[in-house]
């Protein structure tokens, strides 16, 4: 057989177990995957620097399939690639990730081939991909990475870092917002290393692009800054190569190659239509299109001899030889650079560097205090001084979040080894550059105020889904904010982020919780975390007086008791704790037990044992109220049928703080009064 004939075969072989799998599922998407298989399988044969008994080889090139609608050509890639599977301790098994059984399972409960490319869940799948635009936005995090990884680690004669990413893409991708902000900050930051791969077929679901997409894609790319090359037929593996190879010698700035293709390409009747989008072609359908494959028309999920191999003798040697050269380079890096190859072990175990939490600082009782902005800045520079690969930056924010690396400098077109990263006024893809980041082993963080967090909120979603750990910072928590009046006061985002499934909330109430909290973060390993921080100055809270902050790893801890059983318990979160304490000592002087709690995560608190729950909060002790500056929603679970919230039940005003706080019932004698209400209502 001719080498064309069997590269021919393999490409089909992709289209028709697609076509397979969507028919046996009876859902899914058929029609991308036939249409792009070649520009796949080209990719993957010709440049992708990947090995399939390999999958975690730091220095792979990622490919990344951000139209996840088409995930059957991803999951046929990493069937007949061979690609090993991983165990979650980062051991390569002698097991493919997908089996054929695997194929003929997908969609179904359990099995490793979901309806969208799920990292974490199948070894193989770089990032999770289904919501449009998420994956390319990935892609921009993961060549930043590649490109600060080298400037950090590479030495002379050593070069372990220079990874391609590659990312295949859809009109819809390129419709969404998100993938604009990737798109302009990749364009700016001039990443050399990032190849976008638009399947321009002109169709998506409602049908022909004409009806709400007509813009000049490749323009506007070029306007971002990027290089714009032309494939005029997904089926031209010559064209394709050039398109490649193109990349990759030019350099410079990022790529985006504009493949025309057909949807469905070989089905004769659904071929270039929006039918061929969103479900099953049907039994006669995928007769005649395999008619047109020359393939045998009733086989199904055939993989003809030689196919296999043909991946192991291209993608597969050469991955394989890459990665032992790179292994071997790597061996002798460690003996002449012992505490770089240090670190760069810990890094791609999600561990920490020797000696992280050396400078993390303690803070001195203050009654005036400061804000928990302020103290975060501090903690995080006295941890990324210690922790080579935290890295960041805000959404244009830096002088109010306070995320800013004094020892660093900026991440430059020119200079990549910056730890910070300005992500200019791009909430969106902060969150999925973070993500980006974090998936490849780098402790990342974007930070904005938390009222923008809304802006965010699918890549926060997305970091809980993959059980990544990356690190989201929030300020200006609260009506606190003051001034700038509700458009920026936060009021449901509080228990919005409580509500993703996964996701550490964490909001410490003084200076001293703030580096508690930041000792959490710098732990986690599959958690992300949103850490939320005031605007104004709390105070920090004497604890020779009250309980230390080390309880803040509980999620929720007794910081000042009452003596015997308390006739109520005040549950703060942040800047509402020292009212809590406040409202305390003011009830005790009118002969009443309080019993403060300050509960910075309720996911943590979630997380302990019954007994320590109920050391904290006794079922006993009916009379609870709890304060918090966010909207009430939720809060019963922790007080219960009798007891009461001083929340927020609107959105807030445009006034100086100390009115807001009157207007909204965020004073002592509020709570107080709330308080011996609730204590009454407990007693009926
Ligand atoms: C953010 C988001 N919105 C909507 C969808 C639902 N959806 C899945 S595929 C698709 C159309 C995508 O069109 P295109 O990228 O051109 O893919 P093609 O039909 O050409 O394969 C839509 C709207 C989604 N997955 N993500
Ligand atoms: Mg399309």
């Amino acid at each position: 057989m001719t080498t064309d004939t069997l590269d021919l075969q393999c490409i089909n072989t992709l289209r028709t177990l697609a076509m397979d799998a969507v028919e046996k599922a009876h859902s899914g998407h058929p029609g991308a995957p036939m249409a792009l298989a070649p520009v796949a399988y080209q990719l993957w044969q010709q440049e992708l620097r990947y090995d399939p008994s390999g999958p975690i080889w730091p220095n792979r090139d990622r490919f990344i399939l951000s139209n996840g609608h088409a995930s059957m050509l991803l999951y046929g890639l990493l069937h007949l690639s061979g690609v090993r599977r991983v165990t979650r301790d980062y051991r390569v098994e002698e097991v493919p990730t997908i089996s054929m059984e695997d194929l003929q399972k997908f969609r179904q409960l359990d099995s490793v081939t979901p309806g969208h490319p799920e990292y974490r869940w199948t070894s193989g799948v770089e990032t999770t991909t289904g919501p449009l635009g998420q994956g390319v936005s990935n892609s921009v995090g993961m060549a930043i990475a590649s490109r600060w990884l080298g400037a950090t680690y590479n030495r002379p004669g050593f070069t372990l870092f220079d990874y391609d990413v590659w990312a295949v893409c859809g009109d819809g991708d390129l419709m969404e917002g998100v993938a604009s902000e990737a798109a302009s900050i990749a364009g700016h930051l001039q990443l050399p290393n990032l190849c976008w791969i638009y399947d321009s077929n002109r169709i998506s679901i409602d049908g022909s692009t004409d009806l709400a997409f007509t813009e000049d894609v490749g323009k506007r790319f070029e306007a971002y800054g990027w290089r714009v090359l032309h494939v005029d037929d997904a089926n031209d593996l010559a064209a394709l190569s050039k398109a490649y190879r193109t990349f990759k010698e030019q350099r410079g700035k990022p790529t985006l190659i504009i493949v025309k293709s057909q949807i469905g390409y070989g089905s004769p009747k659904k071929q270039g239509t929006a039918a061929a989008h969103g479900e099953p072609l049907g039994a006669e359908e995928i007769k005649a299109a395999k008619k047109n494959y020359g393939w045998p028309e009733d086989a199904q999920f055939l993989v003809p001899d030689g196919v296999r191999e043909r991946f192991q003798e291209r993608l597969g040697a050469r991955g394989k030889q890459l990665r032992t050269e790179w292994e071997k380079t790597f061996a002798e890096y460690k003996k002449q650079h012992p505490d770089l190859a240090d670190q760069l072990e810990r890094m791609q175990r999600r561990e920490l560097p020797e000696g992280w939490d050396k400078e993390l600082p303690t803070f001195a009782a203050d009654a005036k205090g400061v804000a928990t902005r302020e103290s975060s800045g501090k903690v995080l520079n006295a941890l990324a001084k210690h922790h080579p690969w935290v890295l960041g930056g805000s959404a244009d924010l830096n002088p109010s979040t306070k995320t800013y690396l004094g020892f660093s400098g900026p991440m430059k077109p020119g200079d990549p080894s910056g730890r910070n990263i300005h992500f200019g006024v791009r909430e969106h893809v902060m969150g999925s550059i973070v993500n980006g980041l974090a998936l490849s082993k780098l402790r990342a963080y974007g930070a904005t105020f938390l009222i923008f967090s809304d802006y965010q909120r699918p890549a926060i979603r997305l970091s809980a889904i993959m059980e990544v750990p990356a690190i989201h910072i929030f300020t200006h928590d609260s009506i606190g904010l003051g001034e700038d009046g509700p458009t920026h006061q936060p009021v449901e985002q509080l228990p919005s982020l409580r509500a993703i499934p996964g996701l550490i909330v964490l909001r410490p109430a003084d200076a001293n919780e703030v580096t508690e909290a930041w000792r959490i973060i710098a732990q986690q390993k599959s958690h992300p975390v949103a850490l939320v921080l005031t605007r104004q100055a709390v105070p920090t809270l004497d604890r020779t007086k009250y309980a230390p902050a080390s309880g803040v790893a509980k999620g929720a801890y007794v910081l000042s008791d009452s003596e015997g059983t308390p006739d109520v318990i005040l549950i703060g979160t942040g800047s509402e704790v020292h009212l809590c304490l406040e409202a305390s000592a003011k009830l005790k002087a009118e002969g009443v037990k309080a019993r403060v709690v300050s509960m910075p995560s309720w996911e943590l608190f979630d997380q302990q044992d019954e007994a320590y729950k109920q050391s904290v909060l006794p079922d006993a002790v009916r009379a609870r109220v709890a304060v918090e500056q966010a909207e009430v929603f939720g809060w019963e679970r922790w007080v219960g049928l009798r007891g009461s919230v001083v929340g927020m039940r609107s959105f807030g005003a445009s006034a100086p703080l100390k009115a807001l706080l009157q207007k909204f019932g965020f004073t002592v004698d509020n709570v107080v009064k709330e308080a011996k209400e609730t204590i009454a209502k407990a007693k009926q």
